[in-house]
């Protein structure tokens, strides 16, 4: 009997989703119930990312900058972040970013991702001439740099606005924002993870200023550890909510919880049939966010690979240098070569394409791989729903 409901329950879900209508908060928590096959919510996520996005499986060539891990703020998910005078603290040189603007240019990257602590003593200055130098140096590559919690402590730092800030960042070479920081919005949650950092209100006002002054910007959520069902349909409400206003987030990346070396260390973390599970009902819900990210780092390639069946269309990048993960515990490699990244996307049967950090198709001179030029692709680009 209970078995017919769900079915039922599923097919209104089903006739909505064919019809492009909205799935509303219930939706989003009947989904995450166990009792509702997961193959089912995949084969419907994956008929929104093929209606969306077709067969094509995007990735990009990248690097990560994490200038320094020194914080003020000591969120309780984090492993990365390091006390002033603990000997694992660090602040890179200029010297030292330069190299990694070189090494980025050298190996072909469009992008670097560049975010950090929160140092108690580098001023704001410190931080905005991180983007000028490497945009003075590097001009081809696109600084996809600073968490809207960066920001907000830029602003604390300068006591100026949020749009003062993000035109500053503009003008030194800022390209876009990347979605770290929003782990999960609802304050039952946020106030056992990260009860100083911006807030949520402070996060979505960043975005949404970005948004309006024409940056676009990314937005995530870290799952799996003390949060509920309700709260992660709630984070991807608030998070559809301000794209209905703004249109200005380009992908969505769930991001699963790891909590070696965290203060959680006692969690477990989640199964891949959870972060599939998110995957797909990230797609379900986020009607209005053109890609959903199956960062491989953080879900291990083959969960990735299975992912691009379950709602998402992108995959990140080769990534260099990243700290984040790899201190709380992810197995895989630093980097993948792009030949690995495409074979990958080929092995499950999407069609690999590079593109840049704002969606435009990548093409690679054939006789010198480093040297590139993009082509818009406006159906892939920009759009709501
Ligand atoms: O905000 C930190 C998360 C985020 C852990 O925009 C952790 O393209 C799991 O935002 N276990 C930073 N997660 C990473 C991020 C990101 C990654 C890839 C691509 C993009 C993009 C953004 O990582 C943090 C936090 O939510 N995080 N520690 C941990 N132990």
């Amino acid at each position: 009997m209970i078995q017919v409901d769900y079915a039922a329950r599923l097919r209104e879900i089903r006739d909505k989703v064919e019809a492009e209508e909205r799935l509303s908060m219930d939706d989003g928590i009947f989904l995450y119930d166990p009792v509702v096959p997961l193959q089912e919510i995949g084969m419907l996520a994956n008929y929104v990312r093929e209606r969306k996005n077709g067969n094509v499986g995007f990735y990009n060539i990248n690097t990560h900058l994490n200038p320094t891990n020194v914080c003020v703020y000591r969120c309780r998910f984090c492993a990365f972040r390091s006390d002033l005078r603990d000997p694992k603290g660090y602040v890179m040189n200029d010297e030292q970013i330069l190299q990694r603007g070189q090494e980025a240019t050298e190996n072909g990257c469009t992008e670097m991702h560049i975010v950090g602590g929160l140092h108690h003593k580098m001023p704001y200055s410190w931080y905005r001439g991180i983007i000028e130098l490497l945009h003075e140096n590097y001009p081809k590559i696109h600084l996809k740099a600073w968490t809207a919690v960066e920001i907000n402590w830029f602003e604390f730092q300068t006591k100026k606005t949020k749009q003062w800030v993000l035109e500053d960042q503009r003008k030194a070479g800022l390209g876009s924002m990347p979605g770290g920081g929003a782990e999960i919005f609802h304050p039952e949650v946020r106030d056992q993870l990260c009860e100083h950092k911006a807030n949520t209100h402070e996060w979505l006002k960043v975005h949404q200023t970005a948004h309006e002054i024409g940056l676009r910007t990314n937005c995530t959520m870290l799952y799996g550890h003390v949060e509920k069902a309700y709260h992660r349909v709630d984070h991807l409400i608030r998070l559809r909510d301000l794209q209905d206003r703004t249109g200005g987030f380009q992908v969505f990346i769930p991001l699963a919880f790891h909590p070696d070396n965290t203060k959680l260390s006692d969690l477990k973390k989640p199964s891949a049939l959870m972060d599939l599970r998110t995957v797909a009902i990230s797609r379900l819900m986020l009607d209005n966010v053109q890609h959903i990210k199956a960062y491989w780092i953080m879900l291990g390639i083959e969960t990735a690979q299975t992912a691009l069946a379950y709602g998402a269309d992108d995959i990140d990048g080769t990534v260099r240098h990243e700290l984040i993960y790899h201190d709380a515990g992810a197995t895989t490699p630093q980097c993948l070569s792009v030949d690995d990244i495409r074979q990958l996307i080929i092995e499950a049967g999407r069609d690999p394409v590079e593109r840049d950090t704002v969606y435009n198709r990548v093409h690679r001179e054939p006789h010198d791989f480093t040297q590139w030029t993009t082509e818009q692709a406006p159906s892939e680009t920009c759009s709501s729903h």
